[in-house]
């Protein structure tokens, strides 16, 4: 409607108070511009991320928080950050690692025996059904102590941290099949499963990689660990790993740096690590049926048992069928499966391409038995251009890649170019390209790695942010970039410094799938969701003495404790049970005893 029209059809009351208003607002929005040196971009920009108080956001990301051992959620498209959540290290406002229930999810996580009180937080991943993102659970894995941990997302709290008993080190996980019937979680260092000395030397022999599949029991919730098993892998130092959907549902795919099996040795005159673990031109594409696998391990004849745990060795998944490599370009990084499960994206990270394999030219040579050869653990070789859809030149050091909700449209991150590009994986050709600051690991889109991508935002996690913020020390935050993708040119909205960690991963979800708790039912205990047998009601309040034992049943609201005295004789050994019988939103309190170190959340 032109303007005239439109002031023929308003009221002359509303046409004078708009135009005032119109006036008035530009004038003043022309001032803050001016002063703030602000372009229409910027206003843009603002516009569009810019939250109303109380207004809600679209999306939920959850991102690792690295070495913090945390995840960090913040909303999308505002950037506001809502929570951190207590995972692999105790964290005191949650009365993480503080109460006894909390103990006993992070005693899960006990290594050999020795407590762990931090982890290096790395791949988060939803469950999913039918490869869509369902908003039940959030799985993350320690990469730096190969432990994954369970997060509630009715409650937003930890619920289960399982250790891995085979595997030292870990990449390529936390990756969830597409009906969340298995957790993948692949080594990346290749060591003795037994766990057992065994020198350098015996590298090949003795030392292996391996991934292991965490069976979930979605009905509880829990990962059930006397279920999961481990498939044997080759010592190449796997990497990343992506779970297959669709046409590809049943396999799984892990890419690997270290074909060479080199392992150093400057003192002895051999060339670094970096030099001899590539020195190929190409690693291996591992490809498993993990289905197959699971079967497999069914039968006490095809497992080993090392500590306690079922591994299916290498032969046993070569013998059927289960196992294949494939020759990708040296030192690859991120492997990732289209939304219909179709293609494979591998970033080249040594390479200044990517290269996208195409499923069903995969499936049709294992199935003809077509292999170009054999490594030396007697893996078949398919052969790399049987398999390839093609190859794209994106630019230097590309990593990872998540996918918009158009067809064949992706999005590639450039760690050493600083760059996310867009580029159409089926037709082979780069469409647009946006510079980030600075050197970007992963990126997402919004359920970017689902079936379902939705195509509007996308997060570019930078690694570095050296300029952008103000400076707070030599410990720079990190930077996660807002990029609106729904137009033909990718635009730059907003940078979030992510102050916890290296916040390495995110996964997002649109935030009406979430369903969370407002309060927790009263007496129950949060991380084992069922009744605490401690609960105590109004009334039942007590204080029971067995010899020097004295036990507390107290209640609290808000500030309020009953008992409100507890007298105890020195050398007493107190423990105090505390319900909170609160039924408020958002009614919290904390519980402190001074100079005992002890605390608690309710
Ligand atoms: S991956 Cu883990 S250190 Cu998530 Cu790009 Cu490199």
């Amino acid at each position: 409607m032109r303007v005239k029209n439109l002031l023929k059809a308003l009221p002359i009351g509303i046409i004078l108070s708009s135009f005032c208003f119109a006036a008035y607002a530009s004038s003043e929005l022309d001032a803050i511009m001016k002063a703030r040196g602000l372009s229409e971009k910027d206003i843009l920009a603002a516009a569009k991320t810019y939250q109303p108080s109380g207004r809600k956001d679209e999306y939920l990301v959850f991102s690792s928080g690295g070495q913090s051992g945390q995840v960090i959620v913040y909303g999308v498209p505002s950037m506001r950050i809502y929570k951190y959540i207590a995972v692999f290290t105790p964290e005191p406002w949650q009365g993480y690692g503080y109460d006894e229930e909390s103990k006993k999810v992070l005693e899960g996580g006990k290594i050999n025996g020795r407590a762990m009180t931090w982890g290096d937080s790395h791949h988060p991943a939803f469950t999913e059904k039918n490869g869509e993102y369902t908003g039940d659970y959030l799985f993350i894995n320690d990469k730096a102590n190969p432990r994954l941990a369970v997060i509630d997302l009715k409650t937003f709290e930890t619920v289960q941290i399982v250790s891995n008993p085979v595997i030292k080190s870990e990449h390529g996980g936390a990756f969830v099949t597409p009906n969340s019937e298995y957790v993948l979680e692949a080594s990346q260092y290749a060591a003795p499963l037994d766990r057992n000395y065994h020198p350098l030397e015996a590298f090949e022999n003795a030392y292996r990689g391996a991934v292991t599949l965490w069976k979930f029991d979605l009905d509880k919730g829990r990962i059930n660990e006397a279920e999961s098993l481990t498939l044997e892998l080759p010592p190449y130092n796997q990497d990343l790993s992506d779970a297959g959907k669709g046409v590809s549902d049943g396999w799984a795919f892990i890419n690997s740096f270290n074909t060479e099996m080199y392992t150093g040795g400057i003192e002895a005159g051999l060339p670094p690590n970096e030099a001899g673990m590539s020195r190929n031109d190409h690693d291996y594409l591992h490809v498993f049926n993990w289905k197959k696998i699971a079967e497999l391990g069914k039968d006490p004849k095809n497992v080993k048992v090392i500590n306690g745990h079922r591994v299916v060795p290498i032969e046993v998944a070569v013998a059927n069928d289960a196992l294949f490599l494939i020759p990708e370009p040296k030192s690859p990084h991120g492997v990732d499966v289209s939304p219909d499960g179709k293609y494979l994206v591998i970033g080249g990270k040594l390479d200044t391409h990517a290269s996208v394999y195409d499923f069903e030219k995969i499936k049709k040579l294992i199935d003809a038995k077509d292999y170009a050869g054999k490594d030396t653990f007697g893996i078949p070789i398919l052969d790399m251009k049987k398999s390839l859809h093609g190859q794209v030149e994106l630019g230097l050091g590309p990593l990872h890649t998540a996918f918009d909700s158009k067809d064949g449209v992706l999005y590639t991150s450039l760690y050493v170019d600083s760059q996310v590009v867009r580029w159409d994986y089926k037709k082979l050709k780069v469409l647009d390209r946006i510079n980030v600051h600075y050197n970007i690991g992963h990126l997402d889109s919004m359920e970017g790695k689902s079936t379902k991508p939705k195509g509007d935002w996308l997060l570019a996690l930078d690694k570095l942010s050296i300029d952008r913020f103000n400076p707070v020390g030599p410990l720079h935050p990190q930077n996660h970039q807002l990029i609106d993708i729904s137009g033909p040119k990718m635009e730059l909205t907003y940078d979030l410094p992510i102050p916890l960690g290296e916040p390495h991963d995110v996964v997002s979800i649109a935030a009406d799938k979430l369903t969370p708790k407002v309060t927790f039912d009263i007496g129950t205990d949060s991380r084992t969701e069922k009744p605490s047998p401690y609960a105590t009601l109004a009334g039942q309040e007590r204080v029971e003495r067995d010899g020097n034992n004295v036990t507390v049943y107290a209640t609290m609201v808000r500030s309020h404790i009953n008992p409100e005295r507890i007298t105890v004789n020195k050398g007493d050994h107190v423990k105090i049970h505390l319900s909170s019988l609160e039924r408020a939103q958002d009614e919290t309190h904390g519980f402190a005893v001074d100079s005992m170190n002890v605390h608690a959340s309710l």
